[in-house]
């Protein structure tokens, strides 16, 4: 088992994120990099929009990471042994491209309750300060909900652009990756990303999220796969694992997903962002 060890649970319980955690090879990482760049290739429509969600479904590459051990053995440290994949999304920043992720707590629009989940992310690509990667406000688990505004902005990632105002930096930390490394934080925390100002794409694989089987989606429909455990509760509709890449069906639940998700994500909103 590679289960969290007591320093690295106190870490996450204390700040609301834990990391960096290893889990992937660089031949592992260098794999799932090939299999984005394939995907972009043969269909480049496939991972922009609302179509970097849920690549899972539609390539077994990613698939596996969802279902890999070591990353399960971390998930199950915080969220026990009834675990549910509830969904992915792919956070790539090319270079130049402008794209940032304002503040937000992820609790606030995903729908997850009660919030026995957790966010995984994993580092495809080197994620620091200068290419963007995460900074989190330690601590923010621990208090409420905070008001989001919707700003839309055109270089936002988020959906909408929701954004918690008047974040200290000073209580920020970085969250600095190497390829093959993960993640895991809080749906309460506080947390958001700047521009990519490197030569070279930062990409991140973020399992959005690793649910308890207890947990329902409040807001609207997910699909679901099983990952380890039992699922008693039964909210919700299980799918089945992709054995190829681009499968018609497999694509087809993709796309099914999706629009359940963009259902979620934009429930009550004036209008609808790019993603
Ligand atoms: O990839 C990023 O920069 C932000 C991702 C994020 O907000 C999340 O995984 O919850």
């Amino acid at each position: 088992m590679n289960s969290l060890n007591a320093d690295q649970i106190k870490n996450y319980e204390d700040h609301g994120f834990v990391a960096p955690i290893n889990v992937l090879s660089l031949k592992e990482v260098k794999r799932i990099k090939e299999e984005i760049e394939h995907i972009e290739k043969k269909w480049p429509n496939e991972l922009i929009g609302l179509g970097r969600n849920n690549v899972h479904y539609i390539s077994p590459v990613f698939d596996q990471v969802c279902h890999n051990s070591k990353i399960l053995d971390a998930v199950e440290s915080i969220i026990g042994k009834n675990i549910l994949v509830g969904g992915t999304t792919l956070f790539i920043k090319d270079p130049d491209a402008k794209g940032f992720v304002s503040w937000h707590q992820d609790a606030k629009y995903i729908g997850f309750e009660p919030y026995n989940w957790v966010t995984a992310w994993l580092a495809i690509t080197d994620a620091n300060e200068e290419n963007g990667c995460m900074r989190m406000w330690l601590g923010s688990h621990k208090e409420k909900i905070k008001d989001h505004k919707d700003t839309y902005d055109k270089n936002n990632l988020l959906t909408r652009g929701q954004t918690v105002q008047n974040v200290p930096i000073e209580e920020t930390a970085l969250n600095i990756l190497k390829p093959g490394q993960l993640s895991l934080h809080h749906p309460m925390i506080v947390h958001g990303s700047g521009p990519n100002k490197s030569n070279k794409r930062r990409i991140g694989f973020v399992i959005q999220s690793y649910i308890g089987t207890n947990v329902d989606q409040v807001i609207g429909k997910v699909y679901v796969q099983q990952a380890r455990g039992k699922d008693t509760f039964k909210y919700h509709e299980h799918t089945t694992r992709p054995v190829e890449l681009m499968n018609k069906d497999d694509i087809i639940l993709k796309n099914k997903a999706n629009e359940e998700l963009s259902k979620i994500f934009y429930k009550d909103a004036k209008k609808i962002g790019k993603y």
